[in-house]
């Protein structure tokens, strides 16, 4: 398994958890110095991503970008795929289809969190199950074209009403056959809402495709009550190699939070 954290270049995601907020180069060289394998980028959009600066970054500290966000479409523009208008939901499977486009360049996935939307008032929760499938099959569809996979990361249910568990998730993308479809698993939002952490790691096994590394309280693992140790077996047990990426509050400060997170790591995967 390797290494990530996270960097916001999103101003108006601002208390979110996010590790740096200093712009990419800032995060690729302090993630460098810490020892980090690699960088989760949450861009306001495909304009703030320019490749070519990225990949000379990725090329001077060897750091790889592990994925690409694209929760901007949510928190910028209120974009999101089953709400009631259909030319806001196509507008958010253009959003998301110019990331899932851009972090290919980059050797990334793009994930798909709070994009993902709602059950809103009004509307059949068939049918919004029915919409994010159609936009997940077309956006699993892409990035696999592009080599890549699409993560799609159920969160907690103060955050959406679609699928709040790893194994409905997983249930979800074997019954509508969403190929190219993996699951982004966030240690945070699976407090809220899992029995048992490693057990719904366990029943997802070749769906996962990456983690969010988080305590209980959202901040560096170590700043917790969660015990990562048995997560971590089931995820040896299942034969995951991914990333596990540090998307927690920059708190007490993002340098104690980015220390925290990789001594964290290396004490689980170096013990
Ligand atoms: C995104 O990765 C996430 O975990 C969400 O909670 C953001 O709102
Ligand atoms: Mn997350």
């Amino acid at each position: 398994m390797r290494s990530a954290i996270t960097v916001s270049l999103v101003p108006e995601a601002n208390g979110g958890p996010f590790v740096f907020w200093n712009g990419f180069e800032d995060a690729f060289k302090q993630s460098a110095a810490l020892g980090f394998d690699a960088v989760e980028i949450f861009p306001p959009g495909v304009e703030a991503l320019d490749v070519t600066a990225i990949r000379a970054l990725q090329n001077s500290t060897g750091l790889a970008v592990a994925a690409v966000g694209t929760g901007a479409g949510w928190v910028k523009h209120k974009l999101h795929l089953c709400h009631p208008d259909k030319s806001v939901r196509e507008q958010a499977r253009g959003f998301i289809g110019s990331i899932i486009r851009c972090a290919a360049e980059l050797g990334a996935p793009a994930i798909l969190g709070s994009m993902q939307g709602r059950v809103e008032p009004g509307v059949e929760r068939a049918q919004a199950m029915d919409w994010l499938a159609e936009a997940l099959r077309d956006a699993g569809a892409l990035a696999q074209e592009l080599g890549q996979v699409f993560l799609y990361e159920p969160l907690n249910r103060y955050e959406t009403n679609l699928l709040n568990r790893q194994a409905d998730a997983g249930a979800f993308i074997e019954e509508r056959s969403l190929g190219g479809v993996k699951i982004l698993a966030d240690l945070f939002h699976m407090n809220i809402e899992e029995t048992n952490l490693a057990e719904a790691v366990l029943a997802i096994g070749s769906h996962l495709g990456h983690v969010h590394f988080a305590d209980s309280t959202r901040r560096a693992v170590g700043f917790g009550h969660t015990d990562v140790r048995p997560i971590y077996a089931a995820l040896q047990t299942i034969g995951y190699q991914g990333y596990l990426s540090a998307e927690v509050l920059p708190l007490p400060s993002s340098q104690l939070a980015a220390e925290r997170t990789i001594a964290s790591f290396r004490a689980l995967t170096n013990p």
